[in-house]
């Protein structure tokens, strides 16, 4: 297999490389793109320096390509790079809500991978990491209504995002003032109920995304869901708060159970030693971590419960990497 990763300097597609190395992926040749800016610059690989190449207009020479330099771009070169016999996986929303395009989280609806056009679209990170949760969940005890709460990390703006909270937040401890460029306003000791525009219903559309999304991966069109998608000063790694009303009777303890049998999952809940799931332990990790399991105080058949999961990874770079592991 010949890979190539476009947009290979960014935050995702730096962990592209990663992945592509620690999951030892099959490959006969990587080649990386980004744009003129990168010229010149290596990424480390199995003890090789790659050259960043500019990315050039028509076919790419790869049977996998995995996109990652925003949906614009995507849209722009895909059909070319089909054309020209590759398959892309790719990781911005161009695609996703096309219905010849598959939708994938591999421990979901792997086969649904299998009837792709050239095209197989990699899922927003938060639904990604939601859907890892839920989606057994879902299958034991069938969810009814879902509501969600996020806790998303700067990096989801990409790397120049990760920078202007590190460059905000310096600022703000020398006691300057901070002026916001990649988000609406400064993140450093704030939050910020805003990610992507805001729709005509109200809700944004990275709140929409993650409705149109699950319910496509879930096969589900009817699923109820809403979300409300919080920017919280991380750098790295979303967190949700999930409150699912379920048909059938559950209990945290058949939660859990099931939940511990679920690929992609690491349960971590003890609550009196102090172990959920959050940022810090998350990030690196290939397994989304789920905790905080309780009975709804409202909701019939309802579950409380928190999610977290490494967006860069199985929100992103894994996601796609276990993708094009399915096209072996
Ligand atoms: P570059 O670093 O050369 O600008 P992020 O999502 O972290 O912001 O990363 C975006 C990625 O998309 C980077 O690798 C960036 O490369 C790449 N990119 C942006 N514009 C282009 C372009 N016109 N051609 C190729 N790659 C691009
Ligand atoms: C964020 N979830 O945290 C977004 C980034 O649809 O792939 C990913 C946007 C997408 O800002």
């Amino acid at each position: 297999m010949r890979v190539a990763v476009v947009g290979a300097t960014g935050a995702v597609g730096r962990e592209l490389v990663k992945v592509l190395e620690a999951r030892r992926f099959p490959l006969s040749e990587l080649r990386l793109y980004a744009s003129p800016r990168s010229a010149g610059e290596t990424i480390p690989f199995c003890g090789e320096a790659i050259p960043l190449e500019v990315l050039p207009e028509g076919p790419l020479p790869a049977d996998i390509v995995l996109a990652s330099a925003g949906g614009g771009l995507s849209k722009r070169h895909a059909p070319a790079w089909v054309a020209g016999g590759s398959v892309v996986i790719d990781n911005s929303s161009a695609f996703r809500y096309d219905p010849e395009v598959p939708l994938v989280v591999p421990e979901v609806n792997a086969e649904a991978a299998r009837q792709h056009q050239g095209i197989i679209a990699n899922p927003n990170c938060t639904t990604a990491i939601l859907a890892v949760a839920l989606w057994p969940l879902h299958q034991a005890f069938k969810a009814q209504r879902v509501i969600v709460s996020t806790y998303q990390a700067a990096s989801g703006a990409g790397a120049k995002g990760m920078q202007e909270l590190l460059d905000e937040t310096h600022k703000v401890l020398h006691g300057q003032a901070a002026a916001a460029q990649v988000f609406p306003h400064p993140l450093a000791f704030n939050v910020l109920p805003h990610i992507d525009a805001f729709q005509e219903n109200g809700y944004t559309r990275e709140e929409m995304k993650v409705v149109w999304e699950t319910r496509k991966i879930f096969g589900d069109p009817e699923l109820k869901i809403s979300v409300t998608a919080v920017r919280v000063p991380t750098l790295r790694t979303h967190a949700e708060a999930v409150t699912v009303e379920f048909a059938r009777p559950v209990t945290p303890e058949s939660a859990r159970a099931v939940l511990e049998a679920a690929p992609g999952v690491r349960v971590v809940d003890d609550p009196e030693r102090r172990a959920y799931p959050m940022p810090l332990t998350a990030t690196g990790r290939w397994e989304v971590e789920v905790g905080r399991i309780r009975k709804s105080l409202v909701l019939e058949n309802g579950l409380d419960f928190f999610v977290a999961g490494d967006q860069l990874l199985k929100g992103a770079a894994l996601n796609a990497v276990q993708i094009a592991e399915l096209l072996l």
